[in-house]
């Protein structure tokens, strides 16, 4: 068997209004639109997934919090009806979503063996959390392919985002471990905003474009300068500075997931290709990707 490997690694920003702004059947909610700029990014980001051979995404997200270690999604299919708690209005989506059950399980006893306290997730009634489904219906709207779910553990909560990091680092070396002993090629998932202030209440009409902008102007030079580091390949640099960056805007990467892929795909030092930005009532919201392959890197935007 061949060794495995990260045939991609993205950046995708879960907004439920973005499932929304789009109508797929599966959503019951209707809208008249919105948020382009982000839709449209993920639109391009979908065709070049499908020029990709892979076998599996896995998506680490920010929406299932676990207190007490790292959960990886653990039986081959989960069905059911994914309800945002806090936008209930926008997102109310009907799923049915395959697993690679076998690569969950060879992560988790990666990660175990890597001393970090892990479980699988065995409960049929589990409901998948809206971050997954938002990144995962926008990059493959097709659902053709199998995914692994792993929670975030709330490391920076609990500790600090000092420990977070060293926890991540050592989930995402553990998961490329395991990859590359299953010889399946695995497009990664880090899905979250980045500045994440937001405004409290909501527009009459969400989709009102006219409402929408950054919460205040120091996060957005805060996204400027991370997004800059993205297309120099500066990685290490933004590993470096993640503890101040997740201070100051209070970032959604304070789960860990950026840092989780960095450290799978061995910290890249080459262009990230970046594919949108846009406000979501106020948050940062980057669409990139670290593409491996010197041949199909491209300079998106
Ligand atoms: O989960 C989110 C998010 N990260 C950003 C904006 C709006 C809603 O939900
Ligand atoms: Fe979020």
């Amino acid at each position: 068997m061949s060794k495995g490997e990260i045939v991609l690694g993205c950046l995708a920003p879960h907004p439920p209004h973005l499932v929304y702004a789009e109508n797929p059947p599966q959503n019951e909610a209707f809208s008249e639109g919105g948020w382009e700029t982000l839709r449209w990014g993920y639109a391009k980001l979908a065709r070049k997934l499908k020029t990709i051979d892979y076998d599996a995404i896995v998506i680490f997200t920010p929406h299932w919090q676990t207190y007490i270690g790292t959960h990886f999604l653990g039986l081959p299919e989960f069905k059911s009806k994914s309800v945002d708690p806090v936008f209930p209005n926008l997102f109310r989506y009907n799923y049915d979503l395959k697993v690679d059950v076998e690569l969950a399980e060879a992560m988790h006893e990666e990660t175990a063996k890597s001393g970090i306290i892990t479980k699988m997730m065995r409960n049929p009634d589990f409901r998948v959390d809206y971050g997954t489904i938002t990144s995962c219906h926008l990059l493959n709207p097709s659902w053709d392919k199998p995914i692994v779910t792993i929670s975030s553990n709330r490391n920076s909560h609990y500790y600090s985002n000092e420990v977070m990091i060293e926890q991540a680092k050592a989930l995402g070396e553990a998961c490329m471990r395991a990859i590359e002993k299953s010889g399946k090629k695995v497009v990664l998932v880090s899905s979250h905003s980045l500045s994440h202030r937001h405004f409290v209440t909501e527009a009459p009409l969400p989709e009102d474009m006219s409402r929408e902008h950054i919460y205040n102007h120091s996060q957005y030079v805060w996204d400027m300068k991370i997004i800059d580091m993205f297309r120099n390949g500066q990685m290490q640099e933004v590993v470096d500075i993640m503890p101040e960056y997740t201070e100051q805007t209070i970032a959604e990467t304070e789960a860990g997931g950026l840092i989780w892929m960095m450290a799978a795909m061995g910290v890249p030092s080459y262009p990230a290709e970046i594919y949108g930005y846009q406000s979501v009532i106020g948050t940062g919201n980057c669409i990139a990707c670290w593409d491996p392959n010197n041949e199909t890197r491209e300079l998106v935007l």
